[in-house]
């Protein structure tokens, strides 16, 4: 049973995010479906890309499937790993991707949601990252993203605290685009994504390139990479890392102890 719902209609594609029993969890399956679309939607000449979730959704979506970390001494957000695949390829696919979020978003989900180009939230959209709730060590490109976005102080907020940012904060902070009425966020979003249709594909194709290459375009020397690889590695080797995804499974709360 397929995990996502495709649609192409006057050069804008859809891709509605169906896996509601699992919250759209970014499962690799459900991954795998979003890229083969994307792909496709690609040859066809698809001009803007709306990624979104059923509406009246709860959940945007759930973020990484705890059930497909790995265990520890294994890098949980390694280069191939589905939910960084996603991030790359919703920030190179050519065409514009606009994140309609009504509904949580929780972990990953926040990072595949900043990945798309313009993010339109309605009331019910919140923020939520969790790297701390769980004992994940969050990656690099995934930080630097939050810091492009917003200011470091409210990232630390956000990955600290693990509490959910509202719709109104969010909007506030340079995260969502828009807030409109969940009335009219569907509208509201294909009208935006009718104009951009209308305009030069490819000149918004390369515009899209050179923000993400200029926005990426940190220096960042080799020993400093290998330090953030180690600090990174002493979390992903720990038991807090094993305590927090077997609290998640459980379903109880975590005891961290720092080791
Ligand atoms: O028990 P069943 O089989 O019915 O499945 C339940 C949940 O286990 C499942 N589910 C998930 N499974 C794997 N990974 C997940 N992230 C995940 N989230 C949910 O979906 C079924 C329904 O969940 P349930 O009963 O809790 O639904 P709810 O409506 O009461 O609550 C919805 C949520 C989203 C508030 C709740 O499911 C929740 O808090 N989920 C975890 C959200 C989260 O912490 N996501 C971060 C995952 S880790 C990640 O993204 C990165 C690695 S990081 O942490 O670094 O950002």
């Amino acid at each position: 049973m397929s995990l996502i719902i495709s649609q192409l209609q006057d050069h804008i594609g859809t891709i509605v995010l169906d896996d509601p029993h699992r919250r759209n969890v970014l499962s690799k399956a459900l991954v795998d479906e979003v890229m083969h679309a994307m792909e496709w939607f690609q040859k066809s000449k698809t001009r803007v890309l709306v990624l979104r979730a059923h509406s009246g959704a709860k959940v945007w979506s759930a973020g990484h499937d705890v059930r497909e970390l790995p265990l520890p001494g294994r890098d949980p957000l390694a280069y191939n790993d589905p939910l960084i695949t996603v991030l790359r390829g919703v920030q190179n696919t050519p065409m514009p991707v606009i994140a309609m979020i009504e509904g949580s978003v929780w972990g990953g989900a926040c990072d595949l949601a900043l990945s798309c180009d313009i993010l339109i939230g309605c009331p019910t959209t919140s923020f939520c990252m969790t790297p701390a709730k769980i004992g994940v060590p969050y990656n690099a490109s995934g930080i630097l993203h939050f810091m492009n976005i917003m200011g470091a102080n409210i990232v630390k907020e956000m990955f600290f605290t693990a509490k959910p940012l509202s719709a109104e904060r969010a909007e506030r902070v340079g995260i969502l685009n828009h807030l409109v009425p969940v009335d009219g966020l569907e509208e509201f979003t294909y009208e935006m994504a009718r104009n951009i249709s209308r305009h030069s594909p490819l000149s918004i194709s390369v515009i899209k390139e050179q923000i993400r290459l200029l926005s990426s375009a940190y220096p960042l020397n080799p020993l400093t990479f290998e330090r953030i690889q180690g600090l990174r590695r002493l979390v992903y080797d720990s038991t807090d890392y094993t305590e927090g995804i077997q609290a998640f499974l459980e379903k109880r709360s975590p005891v961290f102890t720092g080791v």
